[in-house]
């Protein structure tokens, strides 16, 4: 098989880019490890920033969150029995986010792509890509018992944390920064009305919460949990009951509980890859970075290296120019550092830290008194939240 750009990986990543090229008449192929409902069945995201929410729209796949979506101008913190609202709107200009879902988002993708009849590689095993060293590299994979080619001009590594594409790169060119963070998040789906309007960050002497949500009647919430926690040593009653240990009398008094449409835990690391192109191969999304989820900033990055690499190819083919994608890692590393950075700082403030005394409970007390009574702090959390400008620091 031969295509112009072969996308490993039917992640949001992989898919955007696959519809953002259909689109601009450049031919992708998607080779996926899983199958869709796999893909559909992981629970992540729920918060867009502006420039995914733009992305679909360019991508031609908005109709549906326009409807479905819900615009938040706000997000409210709750520390020391008090909740503070961050109004993000008035802080940014007029600035919002949106509750959409990841998996809504995929499926979006998914649908468009099949109605438009490309083609998409479900359950593709042994995938591995080829001389992306060269001008003509190619990926390989088994499907039935059977080896397939796919050659190329590009591959698009958008294979998440555990894919080959970064895997394949040479050890000698590449840098991988990490931190991983002493507990996890344990996640609650169900359908149950959401406990506020707005989103809810909890930084409780017991850890942190996250009161989120899907729509007016699907809620999502997390609870900080010790790594040691396995998903089976909770039940949904507990849940429920160290959730509300964790909120305030307002937010105990209006939960709905329910059971659980789904439940799991999520390691937190913050992890970048530097560079994010080798030779012909590019990495984009959870493949090249990974954020702790409490600044909502996964999905968002993954939006942004979509963008930068679809702009670099569209004009690798129109205008026979390799500006772009020698500027890729440059471009996409400015922007995710920023939100590693943001990620990194938002979880130190709202989590409590197994090996910190009492002291930095107090640091955290004061710095979020600090933040909620200071047009500046408000306004660092506001600007980070709903994204940085594309072109912000030039
Ligand atoms: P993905 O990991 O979503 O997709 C990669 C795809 O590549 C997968 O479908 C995988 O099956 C496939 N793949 C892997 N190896 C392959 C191979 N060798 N061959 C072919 N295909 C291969 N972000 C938030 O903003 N908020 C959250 O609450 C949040 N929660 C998360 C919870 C978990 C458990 C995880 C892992 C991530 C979470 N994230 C969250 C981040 C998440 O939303 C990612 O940012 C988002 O999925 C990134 O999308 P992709 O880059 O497409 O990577
Ligand atoms: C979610 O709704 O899944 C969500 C929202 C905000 C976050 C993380 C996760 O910071």
């Amino acid at each position: 098989m031969r295509t112009q750009v072969a996308i490993v990986g039917a992640g949001p990543s992989g898919l955007l880019l696959g519809q953002l090229l259909h689109k601009a008449g450049i031919d992708a192929v998607i080779v996926e490890r899983v199958t869709g409902d796999y893909v559909l069945g992981r629970i992540r995201a729920g918060i867009l920033e502006q420039v995914c929410i733009d992305l679909m729209d360019e991508a031609g796949v908005g109709a549906r969150m326009h409807k479905e979506g819900l615009i938040h101008g706000g997000i409210e913190m709750l520390f020391d029995g008090k909740r503070h609202r961050v109004d993000m709107n008035k802080l940014t200009g007029g600035k919002n986010v949106m509750v959409y879902g990841q998996t809504e988002l995929t499926r979006d993708l998914m649908d468009a792509r099949a109605a438009a009849g490309l083609t998409t590689v479900y359950e593709a095993q042994n995938v591995a890509v080829h001389d992306f060293d060269s001008t003509k590299p190619w990926v390989t994979y088994e499907k039935d018992g059977q080896q397939h080619r796919i050659d190329c001009d590009f591959i698009a590594g958008c294979d998440g944390f555990h894919g080959v594409c970064r895997a394949s790169a040479p050890r000698s060119a590449i840098k991988e920064y990490e931190k991983v963070y002493p507990f996890g998040w344990l996640g609650l789906l169900s359908d149950t009305p959401p406990v506020n309007d707005e989103l809810i960050y909890v930084n409780s002497p017991r850890g942190f919460a996250l009161c989120s949500q899907r729509s007016k009647t699907r809620s999502r919430y997390y609870l900080q949990v010790p790594l040691t926690d396995h998903v089976e040593d909770w039940s949904d009653d507990a849940f429920w009951q160290e959730l509300k240990l964790r909120l305030d009398e307002e937010a105990r008094a209006k939960l709905v509980t329910g059971p659980s449409l789904e439940k799991s835990i999520a390691p937190l690391r913050s992890f970048v890859t530097e560079p994010l192109r080798f030779g012909r191969m590019f990495l984009a999304g959870d493949a090249g970075h990974i954020v702790p989820p409490t600044g909502a900033k996964g999905l968002n990055l993954a939006a942004t290296d979509v963008k930068y690499l679809f702009d670099a190819i569209v004009e690798f083919y129109k205008d026979k120019s390799e500006a772009g994608i020698d500027d890729y890692s440059r471009k996409c590393l400015a922007r995710i550092w920023r939100a590693e950075r943001f990620s990194w700082w938002f979880t130190q403030l709202m989590h409590r830290f197994p090996d910190d005394g009492p002291i930095t409970a107090k640091f955290q007390s004061a710095e979020l008194d600090y933040l909620m009574n200071s047009e500046a702090g408000l306004k660092t959390i506001a600007e980070n939240y709903v994204g940085l400008p594309l072109d912000f620091g030039g």
